[in-house]
């Protein structure tokens, strides 16, 4: 598969997201053309991309606006679409969950009606999740396994891969999905439990903090790199013919666990700063994820590259930085 793409013109909503700052990254590096839909705020949410000023086209919409989107299409012109934007926080979709299903599920719908009309031939990238396995029913989850679904995020999100595959059946559009299961980096957003961790530890290594409340530390996560896991992205859009793809490490950890390394490697001992606090236990909770990569590692030729110890090292010692005014 030739690593060089010239030429070719990206849209990637969300990009002003984790996983979008990377996605843009990666594909300046192969000579594409990279656009990304940004909505309106009352302050700059660009801070993730700021590095790339200049480099990228910022074409203003939302996922809630049809027209907005049918626009962004025809200004942009992509031959790939990526489509990142979502509310992508569980607990928050509890709270709003017709919010979360507006943009999350039939933002989706709305992007491929779009998709439809004004580009066609444009081949699109749907971010599904390992959320949509919820209560799982086969471990490790693959792409054969049965969704059950544990918050309005993870319903918002079957719908919307159910959304991609019939557009892809009824329509014929080149439209797939990866089911991503957990990633992190040094820019993920500051409630996901893997950030909390590293800037709590880091703050308490400074002295600006004693304790870190946390939920359930028995749940457990396939935790791997964003850097890694946009790459199987834009692989999936390499392919002759859409197809779905479970992308995720094989290994499970829990949270108990990325206290124990991340501490660790802060020196400090978790068990004397972490404490239990039931707000942040959820109504209903997806206990334990593994993710079976074999076909993105045989028909992608996909694997991760960064290890569970250096991932939470990297986000530990990127906060202890930070706060030490060095990043
Ligand atoms: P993230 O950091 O929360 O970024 C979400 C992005 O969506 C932001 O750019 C946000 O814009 C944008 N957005 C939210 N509502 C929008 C709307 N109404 N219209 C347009 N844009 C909107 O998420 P992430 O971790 O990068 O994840 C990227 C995608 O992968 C999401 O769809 C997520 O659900 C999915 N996913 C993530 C993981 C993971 O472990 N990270 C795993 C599987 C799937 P603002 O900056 O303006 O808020
Ligand atoms: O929780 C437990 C919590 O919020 C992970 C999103 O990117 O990945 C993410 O969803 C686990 C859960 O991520 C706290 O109960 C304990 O079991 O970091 P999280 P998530 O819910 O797995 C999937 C794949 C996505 O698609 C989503 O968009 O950690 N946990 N204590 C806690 N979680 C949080 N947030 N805060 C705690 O204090």
């Amino acid at each position: 598969m030739t690593e060089k793409a010239g030429g070719k013109r990206a849209l990637i909503t969300g990009i002003t997201g984790q996983d979008g700052s990377y996605l843009a990254e990666h594909l300046l590096e192969r000579g594409y053309h990279v656009a990304g839909l940004v909505r309106r705020s009352s302050s700059s949410r660009l801070e993730r991309i700021e590095h790339l000023e200049g480099r990228v086209q910022i074409v203003r919409g939302d996922l809630h606006d049809q027209s907005s989107l049918v626009r962004a299409l025809v200004e942009s012109r992509p031959d790939e679409i990526y489509n990142l934007a979502a509310q992508s926080f569980v607990p928050t979709s509890f709270e709003e969950p017709v919010l979360t299903a507006e943009v999350t599920a039939v933002g989706v719908t709305r992007l491929l009606e779009a998709m439809r009309q004004v580009a066609p031939e444009a081949r699109m990238y749907q971010a599904s999740t390992s959320e949509m396995f919820g209560q799982v029913r086969e471990t490790p989850q693959r792409e054969s396994t049965p969704f059950h679904p544990r918050s309005p995020y993870g319903v918002a999100k079957v719908f919307a891969h159910w959304a991609t595959v019939n557009y892809r059946e009824a329509h014929g559009l080149f439209a797939c999905s990866g089911i991503l299961f957990n990633h992190e980096s040094p820019r993920r957003g500051p409630e996901f439990v893997t950030m909390k961790i590293a800037r709590g530890a880091a703050r308490i290594a400074a002295g600006l903090d004693t304790e870190l409340a946390l939920g359930n530390l028995d749940a457990r996560r396939d935790w791997g790199h964003a850097a890694d896991y946009v790459h199987a992205m834009w692989l999936m859009l390499q392919r002759e013919d859409p197809r779905d793809y479970v992308i995720a490490t094989g290994e499970t950890h829990s949270v108990r666990e990325f206290c124990e390394v991340a501490f660790g490697c802060l020196g400090l001992d978790w068990k004397t700063h972490v404490r239990v606090d039931p707000r942040f236990l959820r109504p209903a909770e997806v206990d334990q994820l593994v993710g079976d990569p074999s076909r993105a590692r045989e028909e992608l030729g996909w694997s991760p590259r960064v290890s569970f110890e250096d991932l939470v090292r990297e986000m530990t010692e990127t906060e202890a930085r930070r706060l030490r005014g060095s990043v």
